[in-house]
């Protein structure tokens, strides 16, 4: 299933260009395009769903993994691992996303510059 005005489902067609990391069948990496920090990550599965919920089991359990994968890849010792559900909760684009943000050091920390509610 896909929505056609979803962005993250358009980069999942190749509508929009990204910088691909991982793909399979259910799952996509990206780099994020306004980064946090260097290597900051999304993976997505592909099937379109807004919130956590919506996402078949099969899918989930082949992100974590990949997440993994690609904290390993960049080496950092230091990092997040995010998945915003809902607009009070931060979530901007309505596709489940797992964010991984690399602190790579100190001097390049990471803020993250949510607004308190
Ligand atoms: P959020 O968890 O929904 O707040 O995060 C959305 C992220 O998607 C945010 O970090 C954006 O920079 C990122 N993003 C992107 O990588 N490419 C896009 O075309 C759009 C958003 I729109």
């Amino acid at each position: 299933m896909s929505s056609a005005a979803c962005i993250f489902c358009k980069i999942v067609k190749g509508d929009i260009p990204s910088l691909k990391l991982f793909e399979s069948d259910k799952v996509l990496a990206f780099l994020d395009i306004n980064p946090l920090s260097r290597g900051h990550a999304l993976v997505i599965p592909k099937h379109h769903g807004e919130k956590l919920t919506d996402i078949p089991d099969d899918a989930l359990t082949e992100i974590l993994p990949v997440v993994k994968r690609l904290v390993k890849a960049t080496g950092a010792e230091n990092y997040n691992v995010l998945q915003n559900n809902g607009r009070i909760a931060h979530q901007e684009v309505d596709h489940v996303h797992f964010h991984m943000i690399p602190k790579p050091n100190a001097e390049e920390g990471m803020s993250i510059g949510w607004p308190q509610q």
